[in-house]
């Protein structure tokens, strides 16, 4: 696979209004999209840091896995994506060499991306994505 950058780090958090001062206000980013992505159960923020974002995640009801890791880890950084042209081939690639995935094929993200996730048990304790565009 060839992996182009990271596309951008999560980051999860119980409420994105209360972090939004932090975010703009002491970092001085702009938050240019505000997105729910249903299908992860998250409603998304994003900031711009060069070509790599960063993207805050609240859960949207008590049954997301981003409510389940914050209940159990807390807030803080939830995984890092990074950039790569073909989701599928680079899963597979992943998986041909031992690597557990949680998505076997890319599905719909937030900012019209095909995302696909690795296990982190099998990755060092990150949750990695992988995205295209
Ligand atoms: N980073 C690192 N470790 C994590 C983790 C994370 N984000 N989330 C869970 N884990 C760890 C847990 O701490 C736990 O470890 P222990 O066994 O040592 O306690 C283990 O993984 C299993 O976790 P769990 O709490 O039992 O939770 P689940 O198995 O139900 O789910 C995971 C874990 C990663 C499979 C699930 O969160 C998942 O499918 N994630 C992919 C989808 C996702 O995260 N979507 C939200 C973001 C979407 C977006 O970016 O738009």
């Amino acid at each position: 696979m060839e992996i182009t950058h990271i596309e951008h780090i999560g980051i999860a958090v119980k409420s994105i209004e209360e972090h939004l001062p932090y975010y703009e206000g002491v970092l001085g980013l702009k938050c240019y999209n505000i997105e729910t992505v249903e299908d992860q159960k998250v409603k998304t923020a994003f900031f711009k840091v060069g070509q790599t974002k960063i993207e805050l995640l609240e859960p949207t009801d008590e049954t997301s896995t981003v409510a389940k890791f914050i209940e159990k880890r807390g807030e803080g950084i939830h995984h890092i994506a990074y950039a790569t042209s073909n989701v599928n081939e680079a899963l597979a690639e992943a998986e041909a060499k031992g690597i557990r995935l949680i998505d076997k094929q890319g599905r719909p993200g937030a900012e019209g991306l095909t995302i696909g996730f690795l296990h982190p048990k099998f990755t060092g304790g990150v949750l990695t994505e992988f995205c295209e565009e």
